[in-house]
């Protein structure tokens, strides 16, 4: 409940208040209080507006409150919200078979979160090492990488070098080889005769936009299949179209035995997340071992179904690619001294700042002052990631104003 405004106190100032006062404390947001949300714009309770350059870290690649896809998801909660898996629902199938088409992946398995599509990921890939690779009983392990972001859950972060995420969170779920990101041959060094699968981010975005090496991913394929283990990527945010094609991984021509998606496939209307794999991996699935009650409900599935329909009719994977190349050549001419490092891949930046530069949650803060918001990562790292509908005019005008607060 919102209470009134005492005193002087704005509107923002009293809910922020509120939030700090009865809500646990972990985040620190940018105090700006949004209310309204529309294309790439956000709308804040005193009325500014605000050219969203974070997406909700690519889930509304679509946009803020895409109409076809809120049309679909008011249609489908009149009709038929939640039936749990106990029961089938009309919803389900199309999507599933619509996913699959889109994808090129054989089977998919619907969940909510990104982290809960992780563990189905985690799950398969251990059980595919039992069932059908032979690794003795419970030995398997899966390579991961440092510095890697997969969610919060105890296995997850149990495998995350980041301290904030594992901090006194233990103990952790044992099976994870943890090796440099974009070393192959440390890759291969952890890869032995229990090794279930390779697990990585095809970029790390939690850890600025890193693009690895030309290769690494091919390299993985390669590995992956001389050691006969999976491969398995994380696509929960690079994925559906944010790099300039609908997977990350298709920059180098590879294809993973199995990958996960969530954010953009909702267009940020509803969690949804999903597991997709060849046929071999999602076999190791069998009734009653995993799921969710709201996993592939009928509210989930109308709203994934507009949200991809959305991405394909309005090209947003080409658009990316496109505005993306844009994005690069403005951000490397960019005149200012500020800046160490710039790294794009479609519309997904991480403007790297100089140590000499300071941190850079100061520089956000000033880009909110002129309306424009973005999020910090990694202390010097200021990371762009627009919906993929953005103008290439709106492109220019969140350029300039990161040109001036870095001049
Ligand atoms: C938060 C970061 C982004 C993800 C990948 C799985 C998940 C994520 C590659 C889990 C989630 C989020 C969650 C968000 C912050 C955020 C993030 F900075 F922490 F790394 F996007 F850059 N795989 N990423 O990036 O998905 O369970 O959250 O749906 O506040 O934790 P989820």
């Amino acid at each position: 409940m919102r209470e009134a405004t005492t005193g002087t106190a704005t509107l923002s100032e009293t809910l922020i208040e509120q939030e700090e006062r009865w809500g646990a404390h972990n985040y620190h947001p940018l105090d700006v209080v949004c209310t309204k949300g529309e294309g790439v714009w956000l709308t804040d309770v005193e009325g500014r507006r605000y050219m969203d350059f974070l997406a909700a870290y690519s889930a509304v690649n679509q946009g803020h409150n895409h109409p076809r896809i809120v049309e679909a998801l008011v249609a489908q909660a009149r009709t038929l919200a939640l039936t749990s898996r106990a029961f089938r629902n009309d919803a389900f199938p199309p999507l599933l078979e619509k996913l699959c088409r889109l994808t090129g992946f054989d089977k998919a398995l619907l969940m909510n979160s990104g982290a809960e599509a992780v563990e189905t990921a985690l799950k398969a890939m251990r059980k595919w090492a039992y069932d059908v690779k032979g690794v003795p009983y419970p030995q398997a392990e899966i390579v991961v990488a440092e510095g890697n972001f997969h969610g919060r859950t105890t296995t997850i972060v149990g495998f995350s070098t980041d301290p904030d995420s594992t901090s006194r969170f233990g103990p952790f779920t044992p099976g994870f080889r943890i090796v440099p990101y974009g070393d192959l041959r440390a890759v291969e060094a952890a890869i032995g005769p229990s090794t279930a699968a390779i697990f990585v981010e095809p970029i790390q975005g939690e850890a600025g936009v890193l693009i690895p090496p030309a290769g690494y991913l091919r390299g993985l394929r390669d590995l992956a299949d001389r050691h006969r283990c999976l491969l398995v990527l994380d696509e929960v945010q690079s994925g559906l179209g944010r790099t300039g094609k609908l997977f990350a991984f298709e920059h180098e021509g590879i294809r993973p035995d199995g990958v996960t998606i969530g954010k953009a496939l909702s267009g940020g209307l509803y969690p949804v997340s999903a597991f997709l794999a060849s046929k071999a991996v999602m076999d190791v699935f069998t009734p009653g071992i995993h799921g969710s009650t709201y996993g592939g409900n009928p509210l989930a599935c109308a709203v994934a179904s507009a949200a991809l329909d959305v991405l394909v009719e309005e090209k947003l994977v080409e658009r990316a690619a496109t505005l993306g190349a844009h994005l690069e050549a403005r951000l490397r001419g960019m005149k200012t001294e500020k800046v160490e490092e710039v790294r794009v891949r479609g519309l997904w930046a991480g403007v790297q700042l100089r140590e000499s530069a300071g941190p850079a949650r100061p520089y956000c803060l000033a880009l909110k002052e002129r309306g424009m918001l973005c999020k910090d990562t990694h202390a010097q790292t200021i990371r762009l990631a627009p919906p993929l509908v953005i103008a290439r005019e709106e492109l220019d005008w969140a350029v300039d104003q990161l040109e001036a607060v870095l001049a």
